[in-house]
């Protein structure tokens, strides 16, 4: 590691360090008041910046070299490399010294302790049997690895397009990545599936584009080279998007330097030179959207926590008889409050359910559609096992094909439901989100100024809050602070969020709908039947093996529109269920917490006024003082704060 990155991590942490530290004086400061909404956000957000990892996810192609690459960072042969596919568990690298590493079975929370040493043996792919799962679904390596230090998870993933099952367990994996590494092979970059791999899953990333095998390549062809990957990665996704994110580098090399202590050798390899680049981003980009989220929260809550303090000092010196009539008289406004925060729930509910219906409408009308090109598909599937003539060899290739036939349909419709999903879908529900920020807006506006109506007539003081700072945030950015702070800050996506304000995010959200596609890649039986009934015919008849190749596509692509058809209304009823669970509820969660939390203390604030009081004049004088000390350390704490969120911008 340079100096410069030494800098860069020391810098970084130590204003991590900074914002925590604010956070627990807030909340401190939130617990002497009294006011407990606030003091909950605290904790939420402390515990969320403590265990805030961040997965950096190694992926690609099976054999492009991923494994090779983490063990070049690592220094050492450590997970498992081969000329045929490999790796066949999720493997996740994290700091730690000594080295050792970890395995987790399916459904047990307890791992199994192995020596490094021993890894490999156990999470490479079988050769013999590559239907076979791995007993294994997690690996976890610890090791001493700078770029990991400060809660960084380096993750290496099983190769795309090699195997439906570990297809499937890299792009479930994908969804928890922050940061992609996109590997592929110099000699034959974006390929027609890694071309499709990134217009459907990395859209809402900015990968690091790496290009490994460059040591296969002539010096009279690199440029070339490095210029044609270029143009077909700018040419799908824009201009200006990616450019500075390319890397062609000689992973093999690399490691062999790393182990031989080797630096020149591995500075030549193009790999150190990737490493930095990740480094810088880790320190800068990453840093400042895992930062600037909680730091909006808390300012959103020292303004809240600000007003608090002049408003009971108010009370306490309003006389015990006046705030008696006042608070009387207030009692039905706050009702009336009460009832509205209680309609802006159910409002929020309302919408959400909206949403869902339109979400799984839309899905299920196109899932229904593109079932019926599942036969066209399956006639064009490229088959690698030719079903030939010996009878002998007949029963199990037919077997085969009908798998491969089933699989590639499948994977073909996969592939369309993704594209329809972010070319027509998600713009549509984008709409919708930003007409519900705006509803969202609106509404809270109205209720914050009948609060602060409420309070002014309490205490007649006009404005408690420090001028000119209140209302620069949209108000449901301010009231999404808890859970889906993550929703709008935790995602690739969520820079915006962070950035800007709610209804921004909103607008970009990136629309991960869980649709459970891998059902279609297992085979659901019917093809082995339909292989089977049709290799029975064959024998009989003896049809050639092209023209029984054919019937199988004709019967297969029949039986899986039939399947899809089937199975497109509940598909679509759990996507579209998983999307407000996930998406709507945090939200509706968040606000309806900060109604509540926010009438709750404006009668806390007005019975702790009338509790001192009742305790006497000492009881109000030490109450006061103690009010007008918070008001001291809220201000010192609102400007660290400013001068952080500032710091963090200039980054
Ligand atoms: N010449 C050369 N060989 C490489 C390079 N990177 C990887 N290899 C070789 O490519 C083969 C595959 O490497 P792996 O690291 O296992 O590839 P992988 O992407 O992890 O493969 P899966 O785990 O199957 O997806 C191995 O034989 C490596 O030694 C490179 O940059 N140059
Ligand atoms: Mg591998």
């Amino acid at each position: 590691m340079t100096t410069t990155e030494a800098v860069g991590y020391g810098a970084a942490d130590a204003q991590r360090l900074r914002l925590m530290e604010i956070c627990r004086q807030l909340g401190k400061i939130a617990g002497q008041i009294g006011n407990g909404g606030a003091e909950g956000v605290v904790t939420a957000l402390l515990e969320r910046m403590d265990s805030d990892a961040f997965h950096v996810m190694v992926v690609g192609d099976f054999n492009r070299g991923k494994s090779t690459f983490v063990n070049a960072l690592l220094g050492a042969q450590v997970l498992p490399v081969k000329a045929t596919p490999a790796t066949a568990v999720i493997t996740e690298v994290k700091f730690g010294d000594p080295p050792a590493a970890r395995l987790w079975r399916e459904d047990t929370a307890v791992p199994e302790t192995v020596h490094p040493e021993e890894l490999t043996a156990l999470i490479t792919v079988n050769s013999e049997e590559r239907d076979q799962r791995n007993p294994f679904v997690r690996a976890e390596v610890i090791w001493p690895l700078e770029l990991c230090r400060h809660n960084v998870v380096l993750i290496d993933s099983p190769g795309l397009n090699e195997h439906a099952n570990r297809d499937e367990i890299t792009l479930t994996h994908l969804r928890k990545a922050d940061a992609v590494i996109f590997l592929q092979h110099a000699i034959a970059p974006m390929s027609i599936s890694e071309s499709q791999f990134l217009t459907s899953y990395l859209d809402a990333h900015d990968p690091f584009f790496v290009f490994t095998y460059f040591d296969a390549i002539e010096d009279t062809e690199r440029d070339d080279v490095v210029a044609g990957a270029r143009q077909r990665i700018l040419g799908l996704r824009g201009e200006d998007r990616d450019e500075n994110r390319f890397y062609f580098v000689d992973a093999k090399t690399a490691l062999r330097a790393r182990v031989a202590d080797d630096s020149t050798g591995y500075e030549n390899s193009g790999v150190a030179d990737l490493e930095q680049a990740l480094e810088r981003y880790l320190v800068t980009d990453r840093h400042k959207v895992k930062l600037l989220a909680p730091a909006r929260a808390l300012r959103g809550l020292a303004r809240e926590l600000d007003r608090n303090i002049p408003h009971e000092l108010a009370l306490l010196d309003t006389k015990a008889a006046d705030l008696e009539r006042r608070w009387e008289a207030a009692q039905q406004p706050l009702r009336d409050l009460e009832v509205q925060a209680r309609q802006i729930t159910l409002d929020i509910g309302n919408q959400t359910r909206m949403l869902q219906d339109r979400v799984e409408a839309l899905l299920g009308g196109y899932l229904a559609s593109v079932a019926d090109e599942a036969p066209a598909i399956a006639a064009e599937v490229p088959l690698t096992t030719k079903i030939g003539i010996n009878p002998l060899k007949v029963p199990e290739r037919a077997e085969q094909v009908t798998q491969e036939i089933a699989a590639g349909t499948a994977r073909a419709i996969e592939q369309k439901v993704a594209d329809w999903v972010s070319s027509s879908l998600e713009p549509v529900i984008h709409q919708d989100m930003e007409k519900l920020a705006e509803r969202m807006n609106a509404h809270l506006d109205s209720f914050e100024a009948r609060l602060d109506e409420l309070r002014i007539s309490l205490t007649g003081v006009r404005d408690a809050g420090r001028a000119g700072e209140r209302q620069e945030e949209q108000p449901l950015t301010r009231f999404l602070s808890g859970a889906a702070g993550l929703v709008l800050g935790g995602v690739a996506g969520g820079m915006v969020g962070a950035r800007f304000g709610a209804k921004e995010a909103l607008r970009t959200l990136p629309i991960t709908l869980a649709i459970a596609m891998a059902w279609m890649f297992t085979p659901f039986g019917i093809p082995t039947l339909i292989g089977s009934m049709l290799v029975h015919g064959f024998i009989k008849s003896r049809e050639a093996g092209s023209r029984l190749e054919n019937k199988m596509r004709e019967a297969v692509g029949r039986e899986m529109a039939t399947q899809i058809r089937l199975a497109a209304p509940k598909q679509a009823r759990e996507a579209a269920q998983a999307f407000a669970t996930t998406t709507m509820e945090p939200i509706a969660r968040d606000v309806t917490g900060g109604l509540s939390s926010r009438t709750r203390e404006l009668t806390r604030s007005v019975e702790s006024a009338q509790e001192s009081r009742r305790q006497g004049e000492t009881a109000v004088e030490e109450r006061r003082a103690e009010l007008e000390q918070l008001d001291a350390l809220l201000r010192r704490a609102g400007d660290d704060l400013g001068d952080l969120v500032d710091e963090l911008a200039l980054l």
